[in-house]
């Protein structure tokens, strides 16, 4: 048989490749790894409890809130309180960041940004659903009160991001900027154990995933484009769950694209918590992101917390294929 390595003893044998690590980062990882159990628990029976259902609220980008959003919400910032590592969150579900109180006078270095259950409007039909995450080293003094520049931080400056895809098995995938490496929960002793070492990205693959019901609405570069993975026999795959599209990209090959739209002017998708952290993740797998007027994702200024962003991901050559129908197709400056 062969040797389970659990999530825990993973971040362990890892910690002595950071010069000076003293295990915050560590204490971080594992503490998002037990919100996503207890989150993952709640999705499983979301069917069963009357927390199913639309909340009576709506988040600060004016999207509709499931009552599962709120309880992740809750349960990542509980278990991100627990250790005292974490210095302060930005989240999808909360108008402003949050400051975390210190335990035990430890002084976090560290603040993490998250979508706690990206996908949200899948929970009722019993689709996959995710949970997304950054960590950033903190900018202002450690043991001051934390800024907005903590957070104002491009992805180039992520220590660590991942992600959590709740599907017909749960999976978590991270990077600490030295690959990519996936987790797969084994319910009956309840540890995410190894499943997938240094992930790399095709280089290339035969799968598109976009709205096209927006088809109409895209700029006339991004039609070509579309109309080009079409031509090919591409197979178009859209769960409408950036975590699970992106994830069989990068698993299977393809490009992920959430353009701009009449409605959603700078793409709709939020780059501190979404893009970001899986553009890290692509990256470090071998694949780019890019925004689809071309700009390196990880290279935006943030700018504001709940900022949006276009996004094209996936497969290295498949995105440099589409940035060449940017370049032919798009109106002269
Ligand atoms: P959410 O964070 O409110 O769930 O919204 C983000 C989701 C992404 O997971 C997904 O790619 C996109 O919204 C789908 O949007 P649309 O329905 O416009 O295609
Ligand atoms: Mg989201």
């Amino acid at each position: 048989m062969n040797k389970i390595t659990t999530l825990d003893e993973f971040i362990m044998s890892r910690q002595k490749d950071f010069a000076y690590a003293s295990g915050e980062l560590t204490g971080l990882l594992r503490d998002i790894g037990v919100a996503a159990k207890i989150v993952n628990r709640e999705v499983n029976k979301a069917g069963l409890v009357s927390i199913l259902g639309v909340a009576e609220s709506e988040n600060t980008s004016g999207d509709t809130v499931q009552k599962l959003d709120l309880y992740a919400n809750e349960k990542l910032i509980e278990c991100l309180s627990n250790s005292g590592e974490c210095a302060g969150i930005a989240s999808e579900e909360d108008e402003d960041f949050v400051a975390i109180p210190s335990v035990e006078g430890k002084e976090s270095k560290y603040v993490v940004v998250f979508d706690p259950l990206d996908g949200s409007s899948n929970i009722d039909v019993n689709v996959s659903v995710g949970t997304i995450f950054g960590i950033y080293r903190r900018k202002s003094d450690v043991g001051g009160p934390i800024e907005r520049e903590d957070f104002y931080q491009k992805g180039t400056d992520l220590v660590a991001a991942g992600y959590v895809l709740y599907g017909t098995s749960t999976l978590l995938v991270y990077t600490t900027g030295r690959g990519v490496n996936a987790f797969t929960l084994d319910p009956t002793i309840g540890e995410f154990c190894l499943s997938h070492q240094n992930i790399q990205i095709p280089k290339s693959g035969n799968y598109y995933s976009v709205n096209q019901g927006y088809y109409l609405k895209f700029d006339v570069e991004m039609r070509r484009y579309v109309d080009h993975c079409c031509d090919l026999n591409y197979r178009l795959r859209y769960i409408g769950s950036m975590v699970a599209d992106v994830h069989r990209i990068l698993f299977q090959g393809g490009i992920f694209l959430y353009p701009n739209t009449r409605k959603y002017q700078h793409g709709k998708l939020r780059l501190l918590y979404e893009c970001n952290p899986l553009g890290f993740i692509v990256e470090q797998a071998g694949g780019r992101a890019i925004t689809c007027q071309l700009e390196r994702i990880m290279d935006i200024e943030v700018k504001d917390l709940h900022q949006r962003a276009t996004i094209a991901i996936g497969s290295p050559e498949m995105v440099d294929e589409m940035e060449a129908f940017v370049k032919k197709y798009q109106a002269p400056a």
